[in-house]
């Protein structure tokens, strides 16, 4: 599989952390994001606070969005996730588990992907305030490809606690 594709795609990356230091994993996560090849990074939301979701007992987590524009294929650019994620110290006790550093492959211009181990868009986005929120902040007219627009979507995880985080002094 080629892994550098001709043209420009506009991605949406999910950053999440509730170990650690997650503003500055997140900072730095953005720094590592512009510095990948063939890729350049284009904004991000602010922090939010967000409560855990499908799990209970840890730590709140901090979330955030970010928009890149790169020529990686899915695969390679999701390879580099997984990379800056380990250089965090992120580990993998079990699914859900508390982390220093989360990125998720939210979206992949309008594409929709399914290889082993990557769906695009991200299968539950759509019902997650912690991705909805920061990502109609970013990008609020996006339509997520076969689901709808992103901001059409928020009333409907009203319920979820999530506020934004005052920007650092
Ligand atoms: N990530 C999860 C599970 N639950 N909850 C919040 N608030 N934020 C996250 O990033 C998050 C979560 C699995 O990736
Ligand atoms: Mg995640
Ligand atoms: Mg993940």
């Amino acid at each position: 599989m080629s892994t550098v594709r001709t043209s420009t795609v506009t991605a949406f990356i999910g950053l999440g952390a509730n170990l650690g230091d997650p503003v500055a994993a997140i900072a730095d996560a953005c720094t590592a994001l512009g510095a990948l090849p063939e890729t350049s990074f284009v904004a991000r939301s602010g922090n939010y606070r967000s409560a855990p979701v499908g799990v209970s007992g840890q730590p709140d987590y901090i979330n955030a969005v970010a928009k890149i524009e790169t020529r990686l294929s899915p695969m390679a650019l999701l390879v580099a996730l997984l990379d800056i994620e380990t250089r965090r110290g992120r580990t993998r006790e079990y699914a859900m588990a508390p982390r220093t550093l989360d990125l998720d492959l939210l979206l992949y211009g309008n594409q929709r992907i399914a290889l082993p181990g990557l769906q695009v868009p991200h299968p539950r986005m759509h019902e997650r305030a912690f991705v909805l929120v920061p990502l109609a902040e970013l990008a609020p007219a996006l339509e997520i490809p076969g689901i709808g627009p992103a901001a059409a979507l928020l009333p409907t995880v009203a319920a979820q606690a999530i506020a934004p985080l005052p920007p650092a002094p």
